[in-house]
């Protein structure tokens, strides 16, 4: 087999991204593309860290986990492939850096609507992590309803030699507008025709139901706090049992 034909051996996406007919270039290509979704790795990483840290200090200040949960994805290469070709941009690795936010992801959920706002701020002011852009969709939902804060932001990642600022798209949003959005995305997904009118008026019924249900359980939640302050906020059983357990570990 000649060096050229081992080429086919990459599926047409790898192909098209590597860019060369040329075997040994296709290669060292290769290893640059290993190496920057590692780097794209390690930035989803440092983001999903600082977010468990900042779920382990609330925690301990409101007794409570203001996040239920966090997600993270690195985009596949079909993926990256086709959405540098949908909005035009050359294929090469250093394109993809350039130009695309989405390759780390992470998506926090959250308890509450107060949760996202409290939790992005807090970790905006990290004075390591950069903010390049803010789209507020809970302030200003999209058409079809779907609502979520997204943050790009640009995080240092420390290597042996060098330290390297990388792109992670962050979504936050509550548990309501999680269920919303999985559902939606799951009815959405992969069809090739557009959903009748009828569907997207049910849907966006559906995202103003979530959203008055946040609502809601935020007012409960303020009630709640308001109520622990008259009874001179004690913290609960829950955190006197924690507290002794790490003196013990003393
Ligand atoms: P996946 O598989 O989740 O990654 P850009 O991010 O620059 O390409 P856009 O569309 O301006 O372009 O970004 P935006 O609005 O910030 O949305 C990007 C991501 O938000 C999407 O990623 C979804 O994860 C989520 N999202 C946005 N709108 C909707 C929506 O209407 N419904 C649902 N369920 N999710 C949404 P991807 O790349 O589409 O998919």
């Amino acid at each position: 087999m000649t060096q050229n034909s081992q080429l086919g051996a990459f599926p047409g996406d790898l192909r098209s991204l590597l860019g060369s007919e040329d075997h040994a270039l296709a290669m060292a290509r290769m290893q640059e593309l290993n190496k920057l979704m590692s780097y794209y790795r390690c930035a989803m990483m440092e983001v999903v860290t600082k977010f468990n840290v900042l779920n382990e200090q609330f925690s301990l200040q409101f007794d409570r986990n203001p996040i239920a949960g966090i997600k993270s994805r690195l985009k596949t290469l079909p993926s990256i492939v086709e959405k540098l070709e949908r909005r035009g941009f050359p294929m090469s690795l250093s394109s993809i850096e350039d130009n695309l936010n989405d390759v780390a992801g992470v998506r926090v959920i959250c308890s509450f609507v107060e949760d996202v706002h409290m939790l992005s701020e807090a970790l905006m002011q990290q004075d390591d992590i950069q903010l390049l852009e803010c789209k507020d969709y809970i302030r200003n939902p999209k058409p079809n309803g779907y609502r979520s804060l997204h943050l790009i932001v640009s995080v240092p990642i420390f290597l042996a030699r060098e330290k390297k600022f990388m792109r992670v798209e962050i979504q936050l949003r509550t548990l309501a507008m999680d269920f919303w959005a999985t559902l939606e995305h799951q009815l959405r997904y992969k069809k090739d025709f557009d959903l009748a009118d009828s569907v997207q008026r049910e849907l966006y019924t559906c995202a103003s139901l979530s959203a008055e249900l946040d609502g809601r359980m935020d007012g409960l939640r303020q009630m709640v706090q308001e109520q622990h302050r008259r009874d001179g906020g004690k913290p609960s059983p829950e955190t006197l049992r924690w507290t002794d357990q790490s003196h013990n570990l003393r």
